[in-house]
């Protein structure tokens, strides 16, 4: 009984692996933009790099009842925020998400994001073969994109 229980663990354990190691995907530059009190969403934004092609599906953080991924485009001359059930991510192509483009949605925010705390995030992954991954990263709270070339950088 013991026996065939560490078996399976060490089997479950062992496909955990392999996954992660396939799906692994590079987060860089990841940042959430802090909010004001009473405002109930924001944006996180980060540079997804696969190393193999797989799709961003779902994203998740315990700051926010609602997390989504959406894309704003423009739609005529109006500059329109929908949700998107998948994110494609080529193999070895960095994909940005950024203000104005790509971007994680939170929503029903729970309390404001102050500047400079940090915020978990969970994200699944599902690859060609229909594989589900998931990562965890943090990403740092700011009121723009760290790097400064942000077009928000001087709205105020
Ligand atoms: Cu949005």
């Amino acid at each position: 009984m013991k026996n065939t229980f560490n078996q399976i663990a060490g089997l479950v354990a062992g496909l955990c692996f392999a996954g992660v190691a396939m799906a692994q995907v590079k987060v860089e530059s990841g940042w959430a933009r802090a909010t004001v009190q009473g405002q109930k969403a924001t944006g996180a934004f980060m540079k997804l790099t696969a190393a193999q092609a797989t799709r961003l599906v779902a994203v998740s953080t315990p700051v926010a009842g609602l997390a989504e991924i959406h894309e704003m485009k423009m739609e005529g001359s109006v500059m329109q925020m929908r949700a998107v059930p998948a994110l494609d991510l080529p193999a070895n192509r960095a994909v940005e998400l950024k203000p104005g483009s790509y971007h994680l949605m939170l929503m029903d925010l729970k309390s404001p994001l102050m500047k400079d705390s940090s915020v978990p995030l969970t994200l699944t992954f599902k690859d060609a073969k229909g594989v589900e991954t998931q990562q965890q990263v943090s990403v740092p709270v700011t009121t723009a994109m760290p790097n400064g070339h942000a077009d928000g950088a001087h709205k105020h």
